[in-house]
């Protein structure tokens, strides 16, 4: 396992401008291109300069920041394509060329042969000009091992500085992953990349087991958005990482990423979704009086991920009919009213009467504590709804 020794690749202005929502302005990729520098990601890839008019100057204008990230273009792998993409000035360049018979009868149409000729060529060419080259299979899950390492093997033996596997349909399972990158991993020499797509809900699990299995580099967006449902989401693999290991992530600046996901959202026009990892609405909120009761006492009873570690805060919800009186008294405590362990449990008793009755608010719930304190509710029917609106 390379945990400690491990760089993203963020293709959040590459694989993410391939969602559908995504037309980055020049002045929106700088402010990205800025803020994943700032949360310290290693790489950061741009669309094929050869894509359009724009986005070569784009490319030219990211390479001119003086970032700390390396900056790579994904480039078809042709060599008038990394001509053009080497003008831009960028640290190094991201080759892909499809394998599967999918993509060699329906795409390209070149066979294996034709495609080592030409990845040998265009690999030498670029190390020749002095950047990082890597070398990617598109669609390598569904393309054959034999295949796949007679590419590998070739372009290794000429000193790729990194040989990627893209399971660009989200096909590929953990196990998989893990079986096709240790393999490699005893196979070649130069770095292993993983790029995975999240149409069956595997690309953290996966991105992990290649990780596991002795990758080097793995590819994230932001949200994990891209083509169809998207890839890899940084925040999504961070959270992995982090669970298996907090110093792997403690590299990065990890409350830079709510600032990455709500700026991102906002650009291409979604929310974050509620279920986000780290950054959702209810990432950190807890409800079950049980869970809040030994969340009080130590809050890694219910949680792997420590909020403030990611500059958020956790939330213990109160106001409905799961809660417990430990949770309450907290919420006593913080609103500075002295009622007793006894107070607070009937109190309790009541708010979740009321709750089993209507939809309370936190306000709500409030309010039973302030008037539980002054007398005016506790003499009262505790079923008795219509006192408290
Ligand atoms: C695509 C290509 C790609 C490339 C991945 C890579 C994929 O579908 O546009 O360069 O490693 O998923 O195969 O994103
Ligand atoms: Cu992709």
């Amino acid at each position: 396992m390379s945990l400690d020794n491990y760089s993203i690749i963020e293709s959040t202005l590459r694989e993410g401008e391939q969602f559908v929502g995504a037309n980055f302005t020049t002045a929106e990729k700088i402010r990205i291109a800025e803020k994943l520098d700032e949360f310290g990601v290693e790489y950061i890839e741009v669309t094929s300069p050869v894509a359009s008019p724009k986005s070569f100057e784009d490319a030219k204008t990211l390479a001119k920041l003086g970032l700390k990230a390396k900056l790579v273009t994904h480039t078809r792998c042709a060599l008038e394509d990394a001509k053009i993409a080497i003008d831009t000035g960028v640290n190094g360049l991201d080759l892909l060329f499809g394998t599967s018979s999918f993509l060699r009868q329906f795409s390209h149409g070149k066979d294996i042969p034709a495609i080592v000729d030409t990845a040998v060529e265009v690999i030498a060419y670029v190390k020749s000009q002095g950047l990082e080259v890597r070398f990617s299979s598109e669609d390598s899950f569904r393309s054959t091992l034999k295949d796949l390492f007679r590419v590998y093997l070739a372009v290794d033996e000429i000193g790729v500085d990194r040989v990627g596997i893209a399971d660009t349909v989200g096909v590929a399972t953990p196990r998989q992953v893990y079986e096709l990158v240790s393999t490699l991993r005893r196979l070649v020499k130069a770095d292993i990349e993983f790029h995975g797509h999240n149409d069956s809900g595997c690309a953290i699990a996966n991105s992990f087991s290649a990780l596991e299995a002795g990758a080097t580099h793995v590819d994230t967006s932001i949200m994990g958005i891209g083509e169809r449902n998207g890839i890899t989401p940084l925040g999504g693999l961070v959270a992995r990482l982090y669970a298996t290991n907090r110093d792997s992530v403690r590299k990065y600046n990890l409350p830079v990423l709510r600032e990455l996901d709500n700026m991102v959202a906002e650009i291409v026009g979604i929310g974050i979704p509620f279920n986000n990892f780290i950054t959702g609405a209810t990432a950190f909120t807890h409800k079950a009086g049980i869970h809040a009761k030994a969340l009080l006492n130590n809050p890694e009873t219910y949680e792997i991920l420590n909020p403030h570690d990611f500059g958020l805060t956790r939330y213990i919800s109160i106001a409905h009919r799961l809660t417990g009186w430990n949770a309450v008294r907290d919420r006593a405590q913080q609103l500075g009213l002295q009622l007793s362990d006894n107070e607070i449990k009937e109190a309790t008793q009541h708010i979740k009467a009321v709750a089993d009755e209507k939809p309370l608010t936190l306000d709500d719930v409030d309010d039973i504590l302030r008037r539980w304190l002054d007398g005016t509710l506790h003499t009262e029917e505790t079923t008795d709804a219509a006192h408290v609106s």
